[in-house]
């Protein structure tokens, strides 16, 4: 078993197919999750596994699967995956590898005719990126997405609604994709890195050690619409100072947090002409941190900071919470399991934290979860995100020998 492998051109052949759906001219893929680019990827997706002729399963959040069973039924399932939907104008590795690497490792198993003590699937979990509510296939799977992220989505309730419609999804039904805990023997998830801590280190994998947690917040300061031109500026109650004083004085509060970020990802001002004073301004702000106690100090500190802009311009001030994940530990037996199968696979690996939200931390709340990393160049959330294909096939055979050493521990071997 030790000298097994993916099959690497396959790998590739598959990996380029899927690029090219929903592609950019800049060489990244355009998949908002739900969109027609998102559900012909999962089409795709759909027939691969129907020409493998392997079992396939989509749940009521839309989550896609390729299933391997075991000979015993009432086995528990070994989850590997990640997301095909991507950011408006994103990378095609973020989300899209991860699948395909599970799908790999699927095949790689079906084919050397191994018989697992677990059932073995493949997903693609619906909505990671927040295009919509965030983590939404993977929380409701996990039976841990609240009412509430569907209420009032990030992405706003009219492109839930129309997204889920064009899916064929009903939002009553979202709650039933919920597996019991202890149907899940756990998850593992590949991704690229998508920050340069790896190829500093000159190491090959990430064996993550945690994510961070994400909040979000719609902020809305209301002025008064004015004549640009003739309104003197202190008699001004303008909404687009206000925001922009949010903006400003929230970048240098972030000098006394040492491991958290926050990012003001759109603004909007209304009406939005050159000659009117702004009476409106919307401002998406999230924020993130490895910690939860970071998470509750850097919320405070940006709620008063946003009440503080609006009294020095004299506005009112509305603040929507758009939803939070929690800061994630992951497992420490699926770490070991990646060590173990960077080892034998002669790879150098090192423990990493997240900053960036993954899949994997909403199946944590259920079930071991952990995931690796390989190195990738050009950022992420933007086409020129990169990982070379040598370092893509590592994390394949990582992912493999993990879901062997995870087996082996799991039969009690
Ligand atoms: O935003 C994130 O951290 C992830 O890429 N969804
Ligand atoms: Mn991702
Ligand atoms: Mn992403």
């Amino acid at each position: 078993m030790n000298s097994l492998r993916i099959d690497s051109d396959r790998f590739q052949h598959d990996f380029e197919a899927l690029a090219r759906i929903g592609s950019t001219a800049q060489g990244g893929v355009h998949r908002p999750a739900l969109s027609e680019n998102h559900l012909a990827a999962r089409r795709w997706f759909r027939e691969r596994i129907a020409a493998d002729g392997l079992e396939f399963r989509q749940d009521p959040a839309g989550n896609h699967s390729a299933v391997l069973p075991c000979p015993h039924a009432q086995a528990p399932t070994l989850l590997l995956g990640s997301h095909l939907d991507s950011v408006p104008n994103g990378g095609r590795f973020d989300g899209a590898l991860g699948v395909l690497a599970a799908y790999e490792v699927l095949r790689t198993i079906r084919d050397a005719g191994i018989r697992l003590p677990f059932h073995l699937e493949a997903i693609d979990f619906t909505d990671e990126e927040g295009t919509l509510v965030g983590l939404l296939g993977s929380r409701a799977l996990a039976g841990n997405l609240p009412p509430s992220e569907l209420a009032h989505p990030r992405g706003g309730r009219a492109a839930l609604l129309e997204g889920l419609h064009r899916a064929g999804l009903q939002e009553s039904e979202i709650p039933r994709a919920a597996r019991p805990p202890d149907s899940l023997a756990g998850f593992l998830e590949l991704h690229i890195e998508q920050g340069p801590r790896l190829l500093e280190a000159g190491a090959d994998i990430g064996i993550v050690t945690g994510m961070v947690g994400i909040g979000s917040f719609l902020l809305t300061f209301t002025g008064r619409a004015d004549h640009a031109g003739t309104t003197p500026m202190h008699a001004r109650r303008d909404a687009g100072l206000g925001a922009a004083e949010m903006i400003v004085q929230s970048s240098l509060a972030m000098r006394s947090f040492s491991d958290e970020v926050i990012n003001f990802g759109h603004i909007h001002f209304s009406p939005g002409a050159f000659n009117i004073v702004p009476h409106r301004a919307q401002l998406t702000l999230e924020y993130r941190s490895p910690t939860q106690a970071g998470m509750d100090a850097l919320k405070s500190t940006l709620t008063e900071l946003a009440h503080a802009s609006a009294r020095k311009h004299k506005l009112e001030l509305e603040i929507d919470e758009q939803g939070c994940v929690q800061p994630t530990r992951c497992s420490p037996g699926i770490q070991q399991a990646f060590r173990q199968a960077c080892k034998r696979l002669g790879l150098k690996a090192v423990p990493l934290p997240s900053g960036a939200g993954h899949d994997t931390q909403a199946l944590a709340q259920v079930c071991p979860a952990g995931m690796i990393f390989i190195p990738s160049t050009g950022g992420s959330h933007n086409p020129e995100e990169f990982a070379a294909w040598p370092a893509c096939v590592n994390g394949a055979n990582v992912l493999l020998h993990a879901v062997l050493e995870f087996a082996n521990d799991f039969a009690g071997g």
